[in-house]
């Protein structure tokens, strides 16, 4: 209870804070996306993880304000990017979204001006669901096919740890499967480790979806997931997770 009302009081004193990895392509290594994570800047505990605070504003449902304010400044920071940078700019921004705010009659209404008051296009804007909250039920397959109709692209995250259904890619609308780290971990190693990542990335390529490889930590990693078909990783490999990612003069992949 206390760290719920000490997360009402950091949302009122702007305590939030979004960085930003890359998702790149491994056949250029130039930038497809970035991933918007959110962290808590606290004054006396520093920089607390989302994995801490995150399920307790699930739980007393400040996660549906916290989310907006997540989608509002990612959209905001992505068409700012876009403004001043040009194609150096990451293509797409990528937003988490909980099973709470899936399941909020009005989150489709909350995207819409979040990419309306920042001037961000839809089609440059993914949501990163997990299986579980699509699972759930409830609202949250309506949303979806909202989103879709607003030009929105849908990622699954954590693909293939949650209450993992291969029947949900025949009835949800994704576009983005996100393959986790699990399967990758091993992958270079002999034996039956690539198994399941290589059956992912056959699934997604049959059924036109574009697959990223999540947790990619090394180079032997990264050229493993290129030989079996993967076009998108994302991990401490290719960067981690910063404030004000700098961009170069990389040039820029559409997924
Ligand atoms: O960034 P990090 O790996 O520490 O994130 C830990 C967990 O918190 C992950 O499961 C991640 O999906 C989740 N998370 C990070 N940022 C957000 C966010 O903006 N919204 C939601 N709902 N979850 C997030
Ligand atoms: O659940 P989700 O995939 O959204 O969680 C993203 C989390 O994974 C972030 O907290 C991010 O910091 C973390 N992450 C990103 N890349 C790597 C990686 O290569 N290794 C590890 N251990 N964590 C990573
Ligand atoms: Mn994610
Ligand atoms: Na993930």
């Amino acid at each position: 209870a206390r760290l719920g009302a000490e997360l009402r009081a950091a949302l009122d004193a702007d305590q939030f804070q979004l960085v930003y990895q890359p998702i790149v392509s491994l056949p250029t290594g130039s930038l497809a996306s970035v991933e918007a994570l959110v962290r808590w800047v606290h004054p006396e505990r520093g920089w607390v993880s989302p994995a801490e605070f995150v399920p307790v504003a699930e739980q007393n449902g400040l996660i549906v304000e916290l989310g907006a304010w997540i989608l509002r400044t990612a959209c905001t920071q992505a068409a700012d990017w876009r403004a001043r940078l040009g194609t150096r700019a990451p293509a797409r921004v990528n937003v988490n979204v909980s099973a709470r705010q899936l399941a909020e009659p009005g989150f489709a209404d909350v995207v819409s001006a979040a990419l309306a008051d920042s001037g961000l296009p839809p089609s440059c804007l993914v949501v990163e669901v997990t299986e579980t909250a699509v699972f759930e039920g409830g609202r949250a397959l309506e949303t979806l096919h909202e989103l879709h109709a607003l030009g929105v692209l849908v990622a699954l995250d954590d693909f293939g740890t949650g209450h993992s259904s291969l029947g949900l890619l025949q009835t949800v609308p994704v576009d983005v499967l996100k393959v986790d780290k699990s399967f990758v971990d091993n992958i270079t190693m002999a034996g039956r480790h690539a198994v399941i990542a290589t059956a992912l990335i056959n699934v997604s390529t049959g059924l036109g979806l574009t697959a990223v490889a999540e947790g990619v930590e090394t180079a032997e990693q990264a050229a493993e997931l290129h030989r079996l078909g993967y076009r998108l990783a994302q991990g401490y490999h290719f960067g981690k997770p910063v404030a004000e990612p700098d961009f170069g003069t990389a040039e820029v992949t559409a997924v």
